[in-house]
């Protein structure tokens, strides 16, 4: 606790943390602390309840479960059935944006396609046909494409791979026998072979791990990051404020939360309506005030400016502002804390999709296979959110004043365009005005002091000249740490201060939500070819400083399959030994040398196979040099100053 509140940089979070504390409000902090110590079994994925003759857990003294399934293999089916968990879990993201598609192709939703240039770029990438068609054809030819990407059965490759990979990796990924079917053929095959009685051979499942990576990448990631941009168009740079401060004590406030921006695009038009806003006024509001969370705050935030406020561990801590009179939310990292926290201040709860329920909360589902009550429930949502403002307890308000300002919207066609094109960004990494590009991603985790690692990383990252850019929950803390802002370019080394300051940019890109990792990735991709080498010789380097929710290690392998090494902050379900004990581990814990697992991911296993490895190093300040040392050893391997 000492630790969270003496280092955790948004002065709002401190504040809040301990206001809600004093009130005794339970949040993420006080279970945490209930929680210790952890099952050092459970830390290092050597517990194993695959069937139920278990569960077994495994150490030096017992190496192999009751039916003889050893160590190795028990690490990594925790591994891959955990990247199949986030696999499923973009997968249904992609899911309901592509079906979305669909209904707005054939005039069942009343949602137009927006993004008219990226239904346009897809359909060719994919070699369809687009002369003589209108756009809704196109469009429902490319959704029905993506939606096979995902649920295909039979060893044809996935379409938007073959589109979108570069061909130096689709021959690597060939020779190494890992190119995936699909989404859910890998799922099904991943639980398959880990099941009792399933593989033992331990290397077949690393081989799993990259075919189920892959399919996560390109069948759902890509799937709902382009089906998005179909939908809603493609994010161009804006300026936003952002933080806690967004909040105003008179007018009413509703926090949108969750992944899927489908029903909240809807949502936001009703709430613009006048009829909303008079609504407001004569409930007594000045005014209506949204405010995103989690990843369906980052697109709102890249595509309208719709000011963010935190990120899945700052949930708890909005409501509890007891500001706050409705939070809609749809699929995915909604903690059930966050319920707990808004029974305690009275905010009024709204759930939006079939698969995130909540007890006690009101449910206004969206389904995009019957969308024609869409406009008639956003606008229920939008009323319920309104009146809810006349119910709240003024008592109880406690609003941070800190308010930041952001540059955000940095789509990959942004960022190209900001640097006149791929060429220009690769002249600044040649000669070294940039010295590389971090892509620094993903959740926050109690295990170390709240957003502590993602800001003091990108801190001296910047201060390097490594241009940073960013998604997910990583985004919200540097967002609100003001690192995306053009004003951060005083904070950069005297390279990057240049690049940022004559284009008027931030140093720290916030790309959008976590499916958007697939922006970072098709720069990358492109950088590489644009430059005529190898991904995996390129300056580019994956980084997970707070990893939490198992969405998150697909994220991972998929930039290690691609060449680029990860440097992770905390080694969730991949016990790769760290190089000291860490705070809430036992020191033995993770010093005990080296397993076959851990030797394949950051030794030469994979390096071998795919020309990356992973790093990991608790430390932010070392983990940031390690990604100096990452950069520089790839720029002298170029030739590059
Ligand atoms: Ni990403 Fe978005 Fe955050 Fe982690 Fe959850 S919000 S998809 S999974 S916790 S970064």
């Amino acid at each position: 606790r000492e630790d969270v509140l003496r280092l955790t940089p948004n002065p709002a979070s401190k504040d809040l943390l301990e206001y809600l504390h004093q009130e005794g409000v339970e949040t993420w902090l006080d279970r945490y602390e209930a929680q210790q110590p952890m099952c050092g079994y459970g830390l290092r994925g050597l517990c194993c309840r695959m069937c139920q003759w278990g569960p077994c857990r495994l150490d030096n003294k017992r190496q192999r479960g009751i039916c003889g399934r050893d160590l190795s293999t028990v690490i990594m089916a925790n591994l891959v059935r955990s990247l199949v968990a986030g696999l499923a879990a973009h997968g249904r993201h992609a899911h309901e944006v592509i079906l979305t598609i669909m209904a707005a192709a054939e005039g069942k939703a009343n949602l137009p396609l927006k993004g008219e240039e990226r239904v346009l770029d897809v359909a060719n990438r994919l070699g369809l046909t687009t002369d003589g068609r209108t756009i809704k054809e196109i469009a429902r030819e490319v959704a029905e494409v993506l939606l096979e990407d995902l649920g295909r059965l039979t060893m044809t490759p996935i379409r938007i791979l073959t589109a979108y990979a570069p061909r130096e990796r689709i021959e690597t990924w060939q020779t190494l026998g890992v190119l995936p079917r699909s989404g859910a053929y890998e799922i099904m095959e991943t639980l398959h072979m880990t099941t009792l009685g399933g593989t033992s051979d331990w290397t077949s499942l690393t081989e799993q791990e990259l075919r189920a990576a892959l399919a996560y990448c390109y069948s759902t990631l890509f799937g709902s990051s382009l089906a998005t941009e179909m939908l809603f168009g493609i994010p161009r740079p804006k300026v936003a404020t952002v933080n806690y401060g967004i909040l105003k004590e008179d007018h009413v406030n509703i926090l949108i939360h969750g992944h899927s921006p489908v029903m909240v695009e809807k949502i936001l038009e009703k709430i613009r309506t006048p009829e909303i806003q008079e609504l407001a006024r004569k409930a007594g509001a000045k005014g209506i005030v949204v405010g995103g969370m989690c990843c369906t705050g980052e697109e709102l935030l890249a595509r309208y400016g719709v000011p963010t406020v935190t990120n899945i561990m700052g949930q708890e801590l909005a409501l509890g502002t007891g500001a706050v009179d409705t939070v809609v939310v749809d699929m995915q990292c909604v903690i059930p804390g966050m319920k707990i926290v808004a029974d305690c201040f009275g905010t009024q709860v709204i759930t939006t999709c079939n698969s995130n329920r909540i007890p006690g909360a009101i449910h206004i589902p969206f389904d995009p296979e019957n969308p024609e009550g869409l406009d008639e429930d956003a606008l229920k949502v939008a009323r319920l959110a309104v009146e809810a403002f006349a119910h709240r307890d003024r008592s109880k308000m406690h609003i941070p004043r800190e308010t930041t300002e952001a540059m955000v919207g940095w789509s990959y066609e942004a960022i190209v365009d900001t640097f006149g094109g791929l060429k220009g960004l690769l002249e600044l990494l040649r000669e070294g005005k940039i010295k590389g590009i971090a892509t620094v991603v993903g959740c926050n985790t109690p295990k170390v002091p709240y957003e502590f690692n993602h800001v003091t990383i990108v801190r001296r990252l910047i201060e390097s000249d490594i241009l940073v850019t960013t998604t997910g929950c990583c985004s919200h803390a540097l967002l609100n740490a003001g690192l995306c802002s053009p004003a951060a370019a005083s904070q950069a080394g005297p390279g990057l201060q240049e690049v940022c300051r004559s284009r008027g940019i931030p140093p720290v890109l916030a790309v959008g939500g976590c499916v958007d990792n697939t922006r970072t990735l098709r720069l990358f991709i492109d950088l590489a070819e644009e430059a005529g080498v190898a991904m995996p010789k390129m300056p580019f380097v994956f980084v997970g400083p707070e990893p939490g929710n198992e969405k998150t290690v697909g994220q991972g392998v998929t930039f290690l399959a691609h060449g680029i090494s990860n440097v992770i902050g905390f080694p969730g379900p991949i016990p790769v030994p760290l190089p000291r004990p860490v705070a809430g581990a036992a020191p033995d814990e993770y010093d005990r040398g080296s397993n076959p697992v851990a030797d394949f991911f950051a030794g030469d296993g994979l390096y071998e196979k795919v020309g990356a490895r992973i790093y990991t190093e608790p430390y932010p300040k070392l983990a940031a040099q390690t990604i100096r040392m990452l950069i520089r050893r790839q720029r002298l391997a170029l030739g590059w100053k």
